[in-house]
């Protein structure tokens, strides 16, 4: 079979355009699941503001943030209990796009799970919450594009600008871990597999 189309974004960030579409319709099935569990919410920042992209998690832990700060937590706030199970379907796509990477033996403990509406967005921001920075993050779009942005290791950086759509997984390890990254607010639009939303999961080695 053919290998799928590998982009490197910049030292250490690898996109694998469409890489996760034969298994798109299972990974929305594993979120249906999930959201069951564990329902999407609208999480406050430290400084008070409520996201407008709403979350969830799987895994043995899951990120979170509250006025108490951004961390992960071994239970969902929300209810006291553990989160949702890992789904089998996301440990694949996630650890086979690592490896193709360059990233062998990723072990990913926690999903977060993003719902994006139109005009939902993401800041600039690093991902700094997790132990181990030698360990990738692996992400996981589905469903109506976004606009991404990805600058470097300074806030003040220019950024550059991807589009992401269905089924794109990008692997960020090493020299890209830090980077600061966001999401444009997101575009009106209807997609066949998930209608007027968009969602990503990022597979992370929390601890
Ligand atoms: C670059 N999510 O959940 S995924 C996040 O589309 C997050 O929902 C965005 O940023 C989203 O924290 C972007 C791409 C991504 C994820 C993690 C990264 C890019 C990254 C970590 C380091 C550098
Ligand atoms: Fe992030």
């Amino acid at each position: 079979m053919a290998e799928p189309p590998r982009e490197e974004l910049a030292p250490g960030a690898v996109l694998l355009r469409r890489a996760a579409l034969p298994v798109a319709a299972e990974l929305l099935q594993c979120i249906d699941e999930v959201v069951l569990q564990a329902p999407f919410r609208h999480m406050h920042t430290p400084g008070g503001h409520r996201m407008s992209v709403a979350m969830t998690n799987c895994g043995a832990c899951g990120w979170i943030t509250d006025a108490s700060g951004y961390r992960y937590s071994e239970v969902d706030p929300e209810t006291g209990e553990p989160w949702p199970s890992l789904p089998a379907a996301f440990l694949t796509v996630a650890t086979s796009a690592a490896s193709t990477a360059g990233f062998a033996g990723f072990q990913p403990d926690a999903c977060l799970v993003n719902c994006y509406v139109p005009g939902a967005r993401m800041t600039l921001h690093q991902d700094r919450n997790e132990a181990d920075f030698e360990q990738p993050i692996v992400s996981i779009s589905l469903g109506l594009l976004a606009d991404f942005q990805f600058g470097g290791l300074l806030r003040s950086d220019p950024v550059r600008r991807v589009r992401l759509g269905h089924g794109d997984v990008v692997v960020w390890g090493g020299p890209a871990r830090l980077r600061f990254h966001g999401v444009l607010p997101l575009k009106d639009g209807k997609h066949a597999a998930t209608g007027c939303v968009r969602y990503n999961l990022t597979l992370r080695t929390a601890r």
